[in-house]
């Protein structure tokens, strides 16, 4: 009876110590809460006493609503509501090459011909996430149009290829732009380069269709070397056409030039607010003008390739169309060193992409893929695209994503994952997805097919019969190499 007295006597002393220990503990868990809140509280004020030049700027916002805040400063901080931590809307770099083909960047393998160098290029998708089941329309007007709306090309009008000088149609005006959404979302928009999405009238404009300000050519393209089309000025400041480059004395290559206007941008951007670069160079499309310094480099490094490919007589363009592949190189790690210098690189989305495959015969080099530009085969659609982010996961860098994509992807994919925004806000539905959980995190890709055209010019007859039957649904398994 007495060990069993004292065995109680033991088993509740346990207990009550137990419990002291657990209340002691508790108390001091709840004192190291309350120092770290305290903490990150004296962390969160020095953050944001120098919110105007930090990248990372850590902020309490409300999870709804953010759609109508405008930028990513504090100042649209509101106190009511779930208080979470999110990060600033990222700056978004988005460059457009011309014509690039396929095997015509470093890191596709320099095989069947081509020596392409593309350093910069390939720094950034060995770092970043390369797309490689990645598609476009196969001309400059139709992939553009899918990228600033988020649709197919044959539901804006312009799935039949591109918009010439004299033409009278445009993007059509009821449609949504990427730069629109992006400048509803606070952003700072600017695009420099290429438009070829019509300017038959002023609201075809870029300034009209959500940029902030634009320098570059409207049309599909002019001399690289002094911006002329048919000896008349092609390039534009604006809406008005630009004059202080076009005496021979000031004359700037193309790529040159671009590549200045985007440094003075992102140099002069004021960091507290997101920034997206529309940056869409010519090159390397035609004409095949390449200032010599960016040629002799092939010549030097490659005598015997140059010396079997002039026995094929295609060196001349193959020199030249590599010479404007280079100077966008240099285009883009002047670019992303200017990110690096201004100290917002770290906050910012870089995408690199090709409108279509290369033209061939030594005007690009799409191997393995069978076609060129303007066919809908894999040679003209299946592109060259990249993204670059110091906020990616380390997981997914240097990694291939092989997710199926489409340029109208890219909508949603900046909007929705990149910027935080909203794209089903009752305006025209999309068919772009969001695939920044894929390229992000690595998650599937919630795409499975591709409408890459719909044929509407010289119908069948068994296509007039029955409009359905005339649709030219391509699914990705359908095309062969
Ligand atoms: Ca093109």
């Amino acid at each position: 009876m007495g060990l069993v007295f004292c065995w109680l006597n033991f088993c509740t002393s346990l207990c009550m110590l137990y419990t002291t220990i657990s209340i002691v503990k508790s108390q001091y868990e709840h004192r190291q809460l309350l120092r770290g809140q305290q903490a990150f509280k004296e962390v969160d004020t020095r953050w944001q006493g120098v919110a105007g030049t930090l990248s990372h700027i850590l902020h309490k916002t409300i999870s709804s609503g953010s759609e109508t805040n405008k930028g990513s400063s504090d100042k649209d901080v509101s106190n009511t509501g779930p208080i979470i931590l999110v990060p600033s809307k990222p700056h978004i770099v988005f460059i457009v090459a011309d014509d690039l083909g396929y095997n015509d960047v470093g890191y596709h393998g320099k095989r069947m011909g081509s020596i392409a160098d593309t350093p910069a290029i390939d720094a950034l998708a060995y770092s970043g996430v390369r797309l490689e089941n990645y598609y476009v329309q196969p001309r400059c007007t139709p992939t553009r149009a899918s990228l600033l709306t988020g649709r197919y090309p044959i539901r804006l009008g312009l799935q039949v290829g591109n918009i010439d000088v004299g033409d009278s149609t445009c993007l059509p005006l009821d449609e949504t732009t990427l730069s629109e959404k992006l400048r509803d979302l606070g952003y700072a928009t600017h695009a420099v380069g290429k438009w070829h999405l019509g300017f038959s009238r002023p609201a075809c404009l870029p300034t009209r269709r959500g940029f902030e300000s634009f320098i570059g050519i409207l049309m599909g393209h002019a001399t690289h070397i002094d911006q002329t089309r048919a000896n008349i000025n092609a390039l534009f400041t604006n809406e008005s056409a630009e004059w202080s480059y076009s005496n021979e004395s000031n004359h700037i290559y193309s790529s040159e030039l671009y590549t200045q206007h985007a440094v003075n941008i992102i140099t002069n951007h004021n960091s507290s607010q997101p920034l997206f670069l529309y940056l869409s160079h010519q090159a390397p499309h035609s004409p095949m003008e390449a200032l010599r310094k960016y040629q002799t480099g092939y010549m030097l490094e490659h005598p015997d390739i140059w010396n079997a490919m002039a026995k094929k007589r295609i060196s001349s363009l193959r020199r030249d169309y590599l010479g404007l592949v280079k100077s966008l190189d240099d285009s883009v790690h002047t670019v992303t060193e200017t990110l690096k210098d201004a100290g917002i690189w770290n906050n910012t989305v870089l995408v690199f992409t090709s409108d279509n495959g290369g033209r061939g015969s030594g005007a690009g080099n799409n191997w393995p893929l069978r076609g060129r530009k303007g066919a809908l085969f894999e040679g003209g659609i299946k592109a060259v695209g990249l993204v670059n982010s110091p906020l990616l996961p380390t997981r997914v860098v240097g990694t291939i994503q092989n997710g199926l994509m489409h340029v109208s992807d890219w909508f949603p994919t900046l909007v929705e994952g990149v910027a935080g925004g909203k794209t089903r806000d009752g305006r025209l539905p999309l068919d772009g997805m969001n695939l920044w959980p894929t390229i992000s995190k690595g998650s599937l890709s919630p795409r499975s097919e591709i409408l890459h055209n719909i044929k509407t010019q010289t119908p069948s007859t068994k296509e007039r019969k029955s409009k359905r039957e005339s649709w030219e649904y391509l699914r990705k398994d359908c095309i062969t190499v």
